[in-house]
């Protein structure tokens, strides 16, 4: 196909695999959020997290926020990945300050009563999202969709909220591999439907966020993130072919290069522990690579950020690559070095 002329920076990059000579593409996971004044405010009026996250208005307008400022490459839909456990009718509840609070997972009575009712508003935050952009002129900017992969949406179904390490999770997984393949074919199903919900509302890419892929073993890696991811993705490319797929599979180490070969992505999003030159050799004859600034970085500033960035930049910008984070930013982090970040990158 010819690439077409008029396309957004990171669709060039996502499917035609070009190189971005000059500027390189970027945006950031996690840029709706505490560290933005003006996301606080509307927090507030929001009530409790899930109350925003269901309102089209509000969830649209924190997602404008970063582009405003900043003028990213991408807008990320502002939703979370533990609301498909809730349309599936786990209890889920966000705790000002701790995080995540689950009910008690029975997995026999999760279900699709309630399920696109409950999500309906998410789509419509796309649609509006995608009429925002356009009205207030972000025509270069592309328009990520998400989803939890099932492996790290499961972490948190079984363990009952955050944690360092997901033991119950991975015991699961281990020990009752069975009721486990159980629990991942439901969210293989449910994070596909969503995705093509998001996709008919009008998101351009999809990433799909592993965030505990590293806590698993080398056999559990295959079962728990490569298969799913890849039956998510095999799917959503027989409907579209053309909608390009990100994978995080933060902490993936050894297995990013099979995470690479066998899930069938366009794109990998590496954490800050992956070296660059590695993923300029290995990774990116695959697939683009996207990352990996330790957020800290961005924290601290100064010639520590400097020299972090231009590190990244000489080792990738030679192939296809998406500048981002190694993980979400923090929500202490200065406003102001996002814009000085963004002057690094032309
Ligand atoms: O009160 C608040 O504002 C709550 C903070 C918050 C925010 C801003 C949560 C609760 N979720 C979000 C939004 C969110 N979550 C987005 C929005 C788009 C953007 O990036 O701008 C996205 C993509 C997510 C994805 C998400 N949620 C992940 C995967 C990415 C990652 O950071 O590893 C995970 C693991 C979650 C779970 C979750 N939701 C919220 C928190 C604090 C957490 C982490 C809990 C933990 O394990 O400690």
């Amino acid at each position: 196909m010819e690439p077409m002329t008029n396309e957004k920076p990171i669709l060039k990059v996502l499917r035609d695999k070009q190189i971005s000579h000059g500027k390189v593409p970027w945006w950031m996971m996690r840029q709706a959020g505490r560290y933005l004044p003006e996301y606080r405010e509307i927090r507030a009026q929001a009530g409790g997290f899930l109350d925003l996250v269901y309102n089209p208005e509000q969830a649209c307008e924190v997602t404008l926020q970063p582009l405003r400022r900043y003028g990213m490459d991408a807008a990320i839909l502002f939703s979370d990945i533990l609301v498909i456990p809730h349309a599936l009718g786990q209890e889920v509840g966000f705790v000002q300050g701790e995080g995540p609070k689950l009910g008690v997972l029975d997995i026999s009575k999760l279900n699709y009563a309630r399920y696109h009712q409950t999500l309906a508003p998410v789509y419509e935050t796309v649609s509006r999202i995608k009429a925002g952009m356009a009205e207030e002129g972000f025509d270069q900017t592309a328009l990520i969709g998400f989803c939890g992969a099932p492996w790290t949406v499961a972490c948190y179904m079984i363990e009952g909220g955050g944690s360092k390490s997901f033991e119950k999770a991975r015991y699961m997984a281990y020990q009752e591999e069975e009721s486990f393949y159980e629990l991942m074919d439901l969210l293989v199903e449910a994070s596909t439907q969503y995705l093509l919900e998001q996709i008919k509302a009008g998101a351009e890419v999809i990433q799909i966020f592993d965030s505990w892929a590293g806590l698993l073993d080398e056999d559990g890696f295959r079962k728990f993130v490569i298969r799913p991811t890849r039956q998510i993705i095999q799917t959503l490319k027989t409907e579209y072919p053309d909608i390009p797929v990100i994978g995080f599979s933060r902490g993936a180490g050894s297995m990013y290069l099979p995470y690479v070969q066998e899930t069938g992505v366009d794109g990998v999003s590496i954490d800050p522990s992956v070296s660059t030159s590695w993923a300029a050799r290995v990774l990116q004859p695959y697939c683009v690579v996207q990352g990996n600034l330790d957020p800290v970085r961005l924290l601290a500033g100064g010639d520590s950020l400097v020299l972090c960035v231009e590190k990244i930049l000489s080792d990738l910008r030679e192939g296809s690559f998406i500048f981002n984070l190694g993980h979400g930013v923090i929500k202490e982090t200065n406003p102001e070095t996002i814009t000085f970040l963004k002057s690094l990158l032309s």
